[in-house]
């Protein structure tokens, strides 16, 4: 139903009605299929498209340190096959666990397909549970919403059910499991469903990134995340892994950059911030923003259920941090039970309590910088506080971090190393002669 048959349907009646349907006469209703590349009408009134093609119709997404779900086309629909399944993954290197995903992966695989394409999707269940699978955002029949008991019987161990529709708009969107709904998410259950337009209104981005975050309790020395966690979460992560795990996002310089971001965190709202850029957000769960509507920033809070789109050039060459910036959301398997040392003279404490606790060491007196650069012994399969070596020195970040790279004349979008920062463009330390002339003495 368009924006203008709803106020009609509605019954709107006086100037406020009036006045919102002038507002929107011209304005296109952004889940209102576009008919352009229409091949055939249907008798039943349902429009035809033929399957859309990567590259001939849409320019498919990329999703770092994950995959796009591949499909086949049989009699015009579009087919696509999920497994819900036990995975062994890695967030990062020193940290794998024992989670729930789809096809091997944690998140599952991104689903991409174009407007007006006829999906059938096959969820197959290997799990020890009864599963089904949400199509969040995504216009369906209401018993292919894949709520289970509601919506349709789950599936039990062993089955594998299918779902059937035919995409209506366009936008990004996710999937997640709704059976068991807690455990599940909280073990990986989920993935990205980006639905390109028929007709796109502007031009195709060059590089359409797509990033999901979310949050794991994985308690340090186990290696299965805690589903009944509420509030003291202590792995973050972009597309299932943690910085230093996470890859970098590569542009060219110029190029027409789209983030997707979505969030399928168990609790935890994300506000997603970009170094060096103001970005636009184009859409909000999945519905294109008229352009005067378009905010630009350079952070956006990304809710639990909720995605955002964002834009920009990349016209801005270096090595960008990308970052939730809760300070904890940057740290790897960090607890908040630890003393606050900070400023506490903690010499000779070692030696003392050393007595007591074998290998016993106070932290944190000037801060906690270089404690993942220490290379503290850990227990086995945990990263408390890892980052990772950079160009002029230890990142102290983790977590949901990640780096935009963007480099002027790139051959591939291979990871390009770090940034040679131009002369005269890097932090340095002053001189005596600098001070002397500026700060005096
Ligand atoms: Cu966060």
């Amino acid at each position: 139903m368009t924006r203008r048959n709803f106020f009609a349907k509605a019954g709107v009646t006086g100037l406020a009605g009036l006045l919102a349907q002038s507002a929107t006469a011209d304005e296109p209703d952004p889940h209102q299929m576009s008919t352009n590349g229409r091949d055939t009408n249907q008798a039943d009134g349902t429009q035809q498209f033929s399957p859309g093609e990567p590259g001939r119709d849409y320019t498919p997404v990329i999703t770092p340190n994950g995959t796009t779900l591949p499909y086949k086309v049989i009699d015009g629909v579009k087919v696509f096959h999920l497994i819900a399944e036990e995975v062994d993954h890695e967030f990062a290197p020193g940290l794998r666990a024992q989670c729930w995903g789809f096809n091997g992966q944690v998140h599952g695989p991104t689903i991409e397909a174009v407007e007006g394409d006829k999906l059938r999707i096959y969820v197959t269940n290997k799990l020890p549970e009864s599963t089904s699978v949400h199509w969040h955002g995504v216009l369906v029949p209401n018993g292919m919403d894949g709520v289970g008991g509601l919506n349709q019987k789950p599936i039990e161990p062993g089955e594998t059910y299918k779902y059937e529709f035919q995409l209506r708009q366009h936008g990004t969107y996710m999937y997640h499991s709704h059976t068991d709904d807690m455990t599940q998410i909280a073990l990986g259950m989920m993935g990205m469903f980006i639905i390109h337009p028929r007709q796109p209104a502007g031009p195709r981005p060059h590089r359409d990134f797509v990033l999901m975050s979310s949050e794991w309790r994985i308690d340090v020395g186990t290696s299965r995340p805690v589903p009944t966690e509420m509030t003291d979460f202590n792995v973050l992560t972009f597309n299932g892994r943690a910085f230093p795990g996470t890859a970098p996002l590569v542009a060219k310089t110029g190029d027409r950059v789209k983030i997707r971001f979505g969030n399928l965190s168990p609790m935890e709202h994300h506000p997603i911030h970009l170094h060096g850029y103001y970005w636009k957000v184009v859409e909000m769960d999945g519905s294109p923003l008229p352009e005067t509507a378009q905010q630009l920033g350079n952070t956006v809070l990304v809710a639990v259920g909720q995605t955002r789109t964002v834009e920009f050039i990349a016209d801005n060459p270096g090595d960008w941090a990308m970052h939730c910036h809760m300070t904890h959301h940057t740290m790897n398997q960090m607890g908040h039970n630890a003393a606050n040392l900070i400023g506490v003279r903690t010499r000779g404490l070692d030696k003392k309590v050393g007595k007591f606790l074998q290998g016993y060491m106070p932290m944190g007196e000037s801060g906690m910088a270089g404690m993942g650069e220490m290379g503290m012994p850990a227990p086995r399969n945990s990263i408390p506080m890892l980052g990772a070596p950079g160009k002029h020195g230890y990142i102290d970040m983790g977590g949901m971090f990640t780096v935009l790279k963007v480099r002027d004349n790139l051959t591939t979008y291979e990871d390009p190393g770090w940034y040679e920062n131009p002369t005269g463009t890097l932090a340095s330390l002053a001189s005596q002669e600098d001070m002397q002339r500026d700060l005096g003495g």
